[in-house]
Order: C-alpha cells, then structure tokens, then sequence
C-alpha cells in the first residue's frame, strides 16, 4: 500500500477511536441493561429493588442537570427524569452501626454493569446537602430509561462535574466501612 494512502488511514482509525471514547459510545448498549439495584454490605436488610420497588420512595423530580465530564468537557445534558433519593433507600435498608462514630468510616459503592464504579462517603449522603441530590433514577420524560443508561441509573446532581457520578446502568449499592 502506498505509504501516504497508509497514514491516511491510520489517522483516520485514530480519529474515530478517540471520539468513540470522548462520546462514552458502547457499541451494543443492550448488553449492560439492568432491572434491579440490589443494595447489600453494611446493612441489616439486604434489598434488590426493581423499578416498581423504587416507586414507593419518596419521588423526586429534576427539570435539568448540565453533564461535565470530569475533564470539564460538556457531554450533554438530563434533563426531565424522576428519581429517588440513596439516603432513602438505604434509611430502609439500615446501615449496620454497633458504635456512635461506625458511620463515620462508611462508604457507599456504586457499580453499573459494565464495572464503572464511584463511592460516596456517609457523611456526603446523610450530613451534606450533596446527599439531597443523589439519585438513583428510572423515568425519562415519563418512560423507562432507554438502553443508553437504563433501565436503572444515578446521580449526584450537586457535583460540580456531573458526569462521573452519573452512573448508567446502576446495578449494586455496596455499604462498606473502609476503617476501623
Ligand atoms: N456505567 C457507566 N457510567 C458512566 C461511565 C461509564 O464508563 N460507565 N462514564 C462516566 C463519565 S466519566 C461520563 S463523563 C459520563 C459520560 O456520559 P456519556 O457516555 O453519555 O457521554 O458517563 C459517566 N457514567
Ligand atoms: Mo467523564
């Protein structure tokens, strides 16, 4: 192959490469849809919530968070979706707390179903006015959550960059306590 023609299309192999991984494109989405959140650990009630479970949470309505990826780029927005709050999910689960500080070495762990993963801390959630943002979210624009996030995602819509606590495809809520 002629070297120019050969660099050509190395360039554009790259070019296409790095905008699939800037857009967070997945090539068959379908694969990572989750159902259910189960939220287990540091508990005394282990639960596995689908979505008509986590209809019975007290709802919470979000008009619009602007999405920024942790590097500061705009990768979009969400907009109009329904959620729950994590401090109500796991005030129904109940953190397991044998001593007054135990709460205070917690974390929570997020994990979506392609291995993305944040924590939280305890103190962020539940003494924080962050913690009033965090939700763990099923309904766009009165629908399900289409294969790109759902059927079950989450967010810190506080974060000053939103996109790396909007976790698509939220499958298990793991509380754990991370000193002693
Ligand atoms: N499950 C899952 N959620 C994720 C990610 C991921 O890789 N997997 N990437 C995060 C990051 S860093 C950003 S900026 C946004 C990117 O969203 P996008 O794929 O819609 O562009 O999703 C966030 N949520
Ligand atoms: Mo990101």
């Amino acid at each position: 192959m002629h070297q120019a023609i050969r660099i050509f299309l190395l360039a554009g192999a790259l070019v296409f490469c790095g905008q699939s991984f800037a857009a967070g494109t997945v090539a068959d989405p379908s694969q990572y849809l989750t159902e259910s959140v189960s939220v287990s650990g540091a508990v005394e009630n282990t639960l596995k919530l689908r979505v008509d479970d986590l209809r019975k949470f007290p709802p919470q309505q979000v008009g619009e968070v602007p999405l920024v990826c942790q590097t500061g780029a705009d990768v979009g927005k969400l907009g109009n979706f329904n959620g729950v709050r994590l401090r109500d999910i796991l005030e129904q689960a109940v953190i397991v707390s044998r001593d007054h500080n135990d709460v205070k070495k917690m974390v929570i762990v997020a994990s979506a179903s392609d291995g993305y993963q944040v924590v939280f801390s305890w103190s962020e959630v539940f003494n924080s006015p962050v913690g009033d943002g965090v939700l763990v979210f099923f309904e766009k624009d009165g629908k399900p959550l289409a294969e790109d996030e759902g059927r079950i995602a989450m967010i810190s819509t506080k974060d000053l960059r939103s996109g790396p606590r909007h976790v698509k495809w939220l499958q298990a809520i793991e509380v754990r306590k991370i000193v002693e």
